[in-house]
């Protein structure tokens, strides 16, 4: 019994049974697994091609060939070993090869070794943000595969922008393990471009990017689009008038009063108003007014 992807060892007997030392002291063995008994056809899957065999071998002596074969990642099924001695048939053996083939007659049974399955989920990012912000996007990546995730890999954060492609914003390296039933939580800052075209987008977040951690069929649910959309949008703020009393005695209070217009699109993360008075070019401020809120378009 095996797994897939696993490192076997494998060994076999070759004996010299002519009346001559081999003219030879070098040659190469094949090992192949072989769903039947019979060496070639479609079944058969050479596992190492050239096993060098080095020194002469005298009549009646043999040697114990030997490879630490690591089976495909993929391999599952029964199979026979089959060694073939001198397969490149450099050695004068005066055309007696048919006994260099040799098929077990017992079959190795290998089983498919369980992989990690990597999974996005929870892509939380800001829903809006104006070209040149600073942003923080969470997300949580899960192994749901039968195998830990040992091997680093890269994760990469991305803005979709529909037609005009994935726009990447950042990537993670990923040194630490991630175990089967596993998830990890992850947060990642960056700075949009301060060229950034307005519009509405998504957040997407791909893991595993450069395919470091074999998932066997598991390759095809890496990627995870935000349901909840971004928008990138540059806010224009217009005074449209502004109101006070004509005359003030000094000492009073009194009240100024005027309108904001946003004239681009939408305004959030809080601003200060401040009113001042002028004279001859000379500001004073008097007053500031906190604007927490958010200020649609129009
Ligand atoms: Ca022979
Ligand atoms: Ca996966
Ligand atoms: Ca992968």
């Amino acid at each position: 019994h095996a797994l897939s992807g696993e490192t076997v060892l494998v060994t076999w007997e070759v004996r010299n049974d002519g009346n001559a030392t081999t003219n030879l002291a070098l040659w190469n063995d094949r090992v192949v697994l072989s769903l039947d008994a019979v060496l070639g056809g479609s079944d058969d899957i050479v596992l190492a091609g050239a096993v060098t065999h080095a020194g002469l071998l005298a009549p009646g002596e043999s040697y114990v060939g030997r490879a630490e074969i690591t089976l495909p990642r993929d391999l599952n099924g029964e199979y026979h070993v089959i060694v073939v001695t001198d397969v490149n048939q450099s050695v004068n053996e005066e055309g007696r090869r048919t006994n260099n083939t040799l098929a077990s007659t017992g079959k190795i049974s290998v089983q498919l070794a369980a992989v990690p399955d990597l999974t996005v989920s929870a892509v939380e990012g800001p829903a809006v943000l104006r070209p040149g912000d600073a942003a923080t996007l969470r997300y949580t990546v899960s192994n749901v595969g039968g195998a830990d995730a040992n091997t680093a890999w890269r994760d990469r954060i991305y803005i979709d922008r529909g037609a005009a492609g994935l726009y990447q914003v950042a990537t993670v390296l990923v040194s630490e393990p991630l175990a089967a039933g596993q998830s990890a939580e992850r947060q990642v800052s960056f700075t949009l471009p301060a060229n950034f075209a307005e519009g509405e987008y998504r957040w997407v977040v791909r893991t595993d990017t450069e395919n470091t951690v074999y998932e066997r069929d598991g390759e095809g649910n890496n990627e995870l689009r935000s349901a909840a959309a971004l928008q990138v949008a540059r806010p224009d703020l217009r005074l449209l008038g502004v109101e006070g009393p004509a005359l003030v005695q000094s000492g009073s209070t009194v009240t100024v009063s005027w309108t904001v217009v946003n004239n681009g699109a939408i305004a959030t993360g809080g601003w200060v108003d401040a009113v001042y008075l002028a004279r001859d070019g000379v500001l004073t401020k008097y007053g500031e007014v906190q604007r927490p809120g958010a200020l649609g378009s129009g």
